[in-house]
């Protein structure tokens, strides 16, 4: 690979990172891409380009260079990716964002992945264009949705059971 275009390239990761950071479900860096021209972007295309973009924020934060985020290493790239997100949507600049902000930020990160899902470009995005981005939305919503209700059931009970103990 080209190295000092990665690097552009991260850059860009990163920015576009903190434009699409805020959903619950944090899709990573999109530049969602019809990899095979088949006229979609499938689940499978989009699970590659996470994948990569995971690798570039790996490449770009993991400072020593033993292959995973440390803590440090995490809390940098949250950092940057904050910082990114106020940079694009801080309108008032008070250097927060506001509930109104964080929507903006929200809508247009929407309409940002309907833009790159409308891979025919008609301006809408059909429902086959659609199909491979819901899948790894309902994925994720299920995988976390079940993980987070059974762990939160779990919390409860032992909260109780701390409580009356
Ligand atoms: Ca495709
Ligand atoms: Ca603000
Ligand atoms: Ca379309």
């Amino acid at each position: 690979m080209n190295t000092k275009k990665q690097t552009h390239n991260i850059t860009i990761a990163v920015a576009l990172a903190g434009l699409i950071a805020i959903p619950a479900w944090a899709f990573s860096p999109a530049n969602l891409t019809d990899t095979n021209g088949d006229g979609v972007i499938s689940a499978d295309e989009i699970r590659e380009i996470r994948e990569a973009a995971k690798a570039q924020r790996l490449a770009q934060f993991d400072t020593d260079g033993d292959g995973e985020l440390s803590r440090a290493e995490r809390k940098t790239a949250k950092q940057a990716r904050r910082a990114a997100m106020i940079a694009a949507f801080d309108s008032d600049g008070d250097g927060e964002l506001s509930r109104d902000e964080r929507r903006a930020a929200k809508d247009a990160r929407k309409a940002e992945i309907d833009v790159q899902l409308d891979v025919n470009g008609d301006g809408t995005v059909s429902e086959a264009e659609r199909a491979g981005f819901e899948e790894i939305k309902s994925e994720r919503k299920g995988r976390k949705g079940k993980g987070n209700k059974q762990k939160g059931q779990k919390q409860d009970t032992e909260k109780m059971s701390d409580q009356s103990a």
